[in-house]
């Protein structure tokens, strides 16, 4: 079958996924074999938290309307090219979830010339961190976000293979979230 006639999913990748981050490997082994295409440079429609948890790992929040608009690459993938990103954000685990979000294209970015400006109608989804834990991240976060997974926002990462191995990526996150100052709003 040919790449193009395979069936595709529209990922707007905000984080380590994207070009120059430490993730961005795995796409780079699906472009060859035409199982993720890079469609342009997008900036979410609404606002939402990106912020960073434990090891500088970024996580957008599924709560539109706070934070900023945010920026991220785009990518076709196939139904292969999307199987390794699930296992990659760890879906089956709890660690993020994949849902749909709404993008346009970064205004910026197109006069660079590097954005296709492809028109994405719709069916763009994103990894967003999971319910479990989302709304208590953003608030550990001091309820501050960025715009987008920059060099300097990214610096501190750690990769997983240096992480601490015997403790759960879950269980870093709530360390992470309860070892965060946090202003107490009583009244
Ligand atoms: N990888 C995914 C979600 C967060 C992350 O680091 C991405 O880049 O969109």
């Amino acid at each position: 079958m040919g790449a193009e006639e395979k069936n595709r999913t529209l990922i707007f990748t905000y984080g380590t996924l994207k070009r120059g981050f430490p993730n961005h490997g795995l796409i780079e082994d699906l472009i060859p074999t035409g199982d993720a295409i890079f469609l342009g440079v997008y900036r979410t429609v609404e606002r939402y938290p990106l912020v960073c948890g434990p090891f500088r790992v970024p996580f957008l929040i599924n709560l539109s309307g706070h934070g900023d608009r945010v920026r991220g690459e785009l990518y076709a993938v196939t139904a292969k090219g999307l199987e390794r990103m699930d296992e990659l954000e760890g879906i089956s685990r709890g660690h993020y979830e994949r849902l749909p979000i709404e993008i346009s294209p970064d205004e910026e970015a197109a006069a660079n010339g590097t954005d296709k400006r492809i028109a994405v109608t719709g069916g763009v989804e994103a990894y967003y961190a999971h319910r479990s834990y989302g709304e208590e991240l953003w608030r550990s976060n001091g309820e501050k976000g960025f715009c987008r997974y920059s060099e300097k926002v990214a610096s501190g990462y750690i990769r997983r293979s240096e992480r601490p191995q015997n403790v759960s990526f879950l269980e870093q996150i709530q360390l992470f979230c309860s070892s965060s100052p946090r202003v107490n709003v009583t009244d």
